[in-house]
């Protein structure tokens, strides 16, 4: 059933449900404290005493290229009006008539939602719309009388002003419902690699990380932390168990990993006794076989030749003469034709005993091999000491070039995942990204872990214990491919009508400066090669001498960030979730320039690099893709 579309027939007042399955739509409208209108879009009846509604939170006034951190209280008529319980959250952004933007232009950057009164952050989702969806028989306590506030950021790609309408649709238990009383609360634990910070990002760069062109934060990381604050770990604060985890990266990202700690743990899983090996066996019943098959070849090979001899002789017989000598001929090739048949027999019989023989063996091999994986299936893997691994978030592309865009999915826990834990226990979060293709600036890795306490949920203390059993699943796709996600970019079009400006490594020498070059309108001004004629023409520095970069006053009032990132010469192709990433031949970032606080690197102004080797060098901004810059060092 489709979601998220106005289906008229307002019905003035509060919205109801109707017996049966579907029902109602766009009832109250509330003004929000912030003066945006909260609305309830549709509700439909579900099994289970399940409600799924889906609200509306704004219009958000999108400015020009914002990049920007905001909050917002959630109220009124934008969340269920009775005491209840939060079973599953999905998240979109959508334009007023319900449309979903491409990603290429605007992305919900990320949305936390957070419970001002039990100080918890309960729901996350980013660019990749996570959909938060806890097991069966577990859920989210909500209380009318809680405060909630949206952390949210969005992200304009594009120098058009938006008006913007977050959605979420919730599945909902009122209390009122008979099933509401079999609901086991479930609390979250927030992990972030980075966590306690306004803006939990760090930078991944091409090439680090080692030979297996992985960088995984933050163990591959130099001082990740300050002394004594480990951010990636949480203490357990009660006896309980997990129950539910999906993870977050950014683009370039892998996976995220979740793992536990256990004072004095240690594994203990099943013992998988060597695996039996039947080379000794296998190999000579495998060369006996290729040999026979080998001389069986031959020997037919040789039948052939003969056939084709005979037919020839057939072909040439002229006269009566030639006649009785090539019969004779004919006779003695059938002789021989039938003897070599024979021992084509022979050796088959010989290939057919043989080969019951290899299949007997190859069989044995085979159980052999799968008794060993399935027993190592279950066994935790346990690694620098005590440390167990829980779960696996692996970041899942649809986007047919790889781990370059936002066209993905994460992993989720399956709904039979429980892991025993108890107070005291350290929960530890990594994440890995790929370092071959590109640089990965603004990385996260987050998860939201939901668990259960005893006191909530006294079957608790039956979950499997990690070091015991292997919890770590593979897990399910949180979601499919995203129609939004499609503008991939990076395309030439016939005769470069595609193509968003010249290439400017074949552009004649620009004025001879470093600048500084004034960023405005969504331009690098002179170091902008999308700017026509001499305008575009690449700025000239004497090697050793560097390029510098200005926020103009306009976009530092207006909020909108820059950043000059290396791409790939000539780095002029169109626009998309996958074109340009910061994968140029030498690495150079400016951070996301803009003053104050993050999002932003807090400075408004950024020199390239004065030792840059003799070229023409290629950059874009990370914030607004469409721009697009060159410079020359000679
Ligand atoms: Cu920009």
């Amino acid at each position: 059933m489709e979601i998220g579309k106005a289906e008229s027939s307002a019905v003035p007042g509060r919205w109801f449900i109707a017996a049966g399955v579907f029902v109602a739509a766009v009832l109250t409208l509330l003004a929000v404290a912030n003066g945006a209108r909260a609305e309830i879009l549709k509700t439909e009846v579900l099994p289970g005493g399940v409600q799924r509604t889906t609200y509306r939170i704004g219009p958000v006034d999108v400015t020009p290229g914002q990049n920007r951190i905001a909050y917002r209280p959630i109220e009124g008529a934008s969340r269920p009006a009775v005491d209840g319980w939060i079973t599953r959250i999905k998240p979109d952004l959508v334009y007023e008539d319900g449309s979903i933007p491409d990603s290429s232009k605007v992305m919900f950057h990320h949305g936390v939602w957070i419970n001002l009164s039990t100080n918890e952050q309960f729901y996350a989702t980013g660019e990749e719309k996570t959909i938060l969806d806890l097991p069966e028989g577990f859920g989210y306590r909500y209380k009318t009388d809680e405060g909630w506030l949206l952390n949210d950021m969005i992200h304009n790609l594009t120098p058009q002003a938006m008006k913007l309408y977050f959605e979420y649709t919730l599945d909902f238990i009122p209390d009122t419902a008979a099933e509401a009383a079999g609901i086991v609360r479930a609390r979250p634990i927030w992990m972030d690699v980075q966590n306690g910070s306004i803006y939990p990002v760090f930078d991944v760069w091409r090439d680090s990380g080692g030979d297996d062109g992985e960088f995984t934060y933050p163990e591959d990381a130099t001082n990740p932390y300050p002394p004594g604050n480990q951010k990636n770990v949480k203490s357990i604060p009660a006896n309980g168990m997990l129950i539910a985890t999906t993870g977050h990266v950014h683009t370039g990202g892998l996976s995220t990993d979740l793992y536990l700690r256990r004072d004095g743990a240690t594994y203990q899983g099943p013992n998988c006794p060597d695996r039996i090996s039947y080379e000794d066996e296998l190999k000579p019943l495998q060369q006996k076989n290729d040999s026979l098959v080998a001389r069986i070849n031959k020997l037919k090979q040789k039948n052939a030749k003969m056939t084709r001899t005979q037919q020839k002789i057939r072909r040439s017989m002229k006269n009566r003469q030639s006649r009785s000598k090539a019969k004779s001929l004919i006779k003695d090739i059938k002789r021989r034709k039938k003897s070599n048949s024979k021992t084509i027999a022979m050796v088959n019989r010989l290939r057919a005993k043989n080969k019951i023989q290899l299949d007997k063996v190859k069989a044995m091999d085979k159980a052999e091999r799968e008794r060993d994986a399935a027993c190592r299936g279950t066994q935790p893997s346990v690694d620098d000491g005590n440390r167990v691994h829980l779960f696996k978030s692996t970041a899942d592309y649809f986007d047919p070039r790889g781990p370059i865009s936002w066209d993905m999915a994460m992993v989720s826990t399956d709904n039979d995942w429980r892991v025993r834990v108890k107070a005291g226990d350290k929960l530890e979060l990594q994440t890995t990204y790929e370092t071959k293709r590109a640089s990965w600036p603004e990385s996260m890795g987050i998860n939201i872990v939901y668990w259960v306490r005893d006191s909530a949920y006294a079957a608790a203390a039956n979950a499997p214990d990690p070091y015991v059993t292997n919890v770590a699943q593979k897990g399910v796709l949180n979601h499919g491919h995203l129609k939004e996600n499609e503008d991939y970019g990076g395309e030439t079009g016939k005769n470069g009508s595609k193509l968003v400006g010249p290439d400017p490594t074949k552009l004649p020498d620009g004025p001879e400066t470093g600048g500084p070059f004034t960023i405005s309108g969504f331009s690098y001004n002179q170091g902008d090669f999308r700017l026509p004629g001499s305008a575009g023409r690449p700025p000239v520095v004497p090697q050793g001498q560097s390029f510098t970069f200005k926020l103009s006053d306009s976009d530092i009032t207006n909020e909108v960030w820059h950043s000059i990132t290396s791409c790939a010469a000539p780095c002029n192709k169109s626009t998309g979730i996958s074109y340009p990433i910061p994968n140029g031949e030498v690495q150079f970032e400016s951070g996301q320039m803009g003053p104050g606080k993050a999002p932003t690197v807090g400075y408004t102004q950024w020199s390239t690099p004065s030792d840059l080797k003799k070229g023409t060098y290629t950059f874009f901004c990370r914030i607004h893709p469409l721009m697009r810059g060159a410079f020359r060092v000679k």
